[in-house]
């Protein structure tokens, strides 16, 4: 019996997720030149994916669990259960426009073009305030789309917000705060669960003892 985990294979959640495991007492080698790899002291298979992917390949309990934003998770949509949120990978979803422009609220989109990688969660916001508006899907950059002309706003995730700044825009409004999460298969089996329900004892240890 061995516990499947979905990890992003580089990028801002691949450390802290290995870096969780590892506080865990869970080892396992980073997958910069490996697709898959086994920890040494715990019945735990580890799958190197794009983000984007993660949420898929749990659906589909190829990975019994992964290691998400919310932001992608609720963007994909995809039937897995959160298990537990994981206080790194902090973000919001943020409506942008540039700098000089009067935003005073939702209404102000109404017929405008926004520019997101977050279409779903773009579309949700605009349907729940009544407003139409033009999504532009961009898959990356979506920081520059007001610059050149390509769109009137950007609906993108920040941080720190000196992507924003740095392209002449202002963050207006938030439409989804974002942390790492834990998620599950919905077809675990027990054995699996029991594995599950031992690594997530270990994390919550890793939790308190942070506070
Ligand atoms: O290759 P793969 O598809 O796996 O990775 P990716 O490029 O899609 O994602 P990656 O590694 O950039 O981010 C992975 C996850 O980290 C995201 O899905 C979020 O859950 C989380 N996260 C946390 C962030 C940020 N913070 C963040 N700041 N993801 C992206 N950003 C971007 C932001 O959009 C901006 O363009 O980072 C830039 C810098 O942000 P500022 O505001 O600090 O300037
Ligand atoms: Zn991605």
């Amino acid at each position: 019996m061995v516990l499947k985990i979905a990890i992003q294979k580089s990028g801002r959640l691949h450390d802290d997720s290995i870096q969780l495991l590892k506080d865990c007492g869970i080892a396992v080698k980073n997958g910069h030149n490996q697709l898959k790899t086994v920890a040494d002291n715990f019945p735990l298979e580890a799958y190197f994916l794009r983000d984007d992917d993660i949420p898929q390949y749990v659906e589909d309990n190829v990975a019994h669990i992964g290691i998400v934003g919310e932001n992608v998770l609720f963007e994909k949509n995809k039937s897995v259960d959160v298990v537990e949120q994981l206080g790194f990978g902090k973000c919001r979803l943020s409506i942008a426009v540039q700098k000089n422009d009067q935003y005073s609220d939702s209404s102000y989109l109404q017929g405008k073009k926004i520019a997101t990688s977050y279409p779903e969660l773009t579309r949700q916001f605009l349907n729940v305030n009544n407003i139409q508006a033009e999504i532009h899907e961009i898959s990356g950059s979506v920081e520059l789309a007001p610059s050149i002309g390509l769109a009137d706003a950007v609906c993108d995730l920040v941080s720190s917000g000196s992507t924003l700044f740095m392209n002449g825009l202002k963050e207006v409004q938030t439409i989804l705060k974002s942390q790492a999460v834990l998620v599950r298969s919905k077809e675990l089996e027990s054995g699996q669960q029991a594995l599950l329900d031992q690594l997530l004892f270990r994390i919550r240890a890793v939790k308190k003892a942070k506070n």
